[in-house]
């Protein structure tokens, strides 16, 4: 299910353009609009949930779809010398927007 009022739903919809680089029938990932790294990509589940705690059957079989997905994609988009995943959970770890994603860093050596 996705939401009326999501960005990331939206762009989902193509309602928001995006620079896609991978979609199927669970997932889809584009080009982060404000890259902090050389190459940031963003894995969206397309069902609307917020945070880990709120995923139920269904999302849990994506979410763990989309992990093992990604190895392909980011080494596909110029992470073949490793990439670093980050989920943003809630307030305090900065998350602005509230659909589920998988930050994709990499495309160079990063910092800790
Ligand atoms: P987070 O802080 O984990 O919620 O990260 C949200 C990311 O989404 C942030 O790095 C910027 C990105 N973002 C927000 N709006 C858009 C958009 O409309 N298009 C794209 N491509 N990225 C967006």
């Amino acid at each position: 299910m996705l939401s009326n009022d999501c960005i990331f739903c939206k762009i989902i919809k193509g309602e928001i353009p995006s620079a896609k680089v991978y979609e199927d029938d669970k997932m889809l990932v584009f080009r982060d609009i404000e890259p902090k790294a050389k190459v940031h990509l963003l894995a969206v589940a397309k069902t609307h949930f917020k945070l880990l705690e709120e995923a139920d059957g269904n999302s849990k079989d994506i979410l763990s779809y989309m992990l093992f997905k990604i190895p392909e994609i980011a080494k596909q988009n110029g992470c073949d010398n490793g990439y670093r995943l980050i989920i943003n959970q809630g307030d305090d770890a900065g998350q602005t927007v509230f659909h589920l994603h998988i930050h994709i860093l990499g495309g160079e050596n990063l910092p800790w």
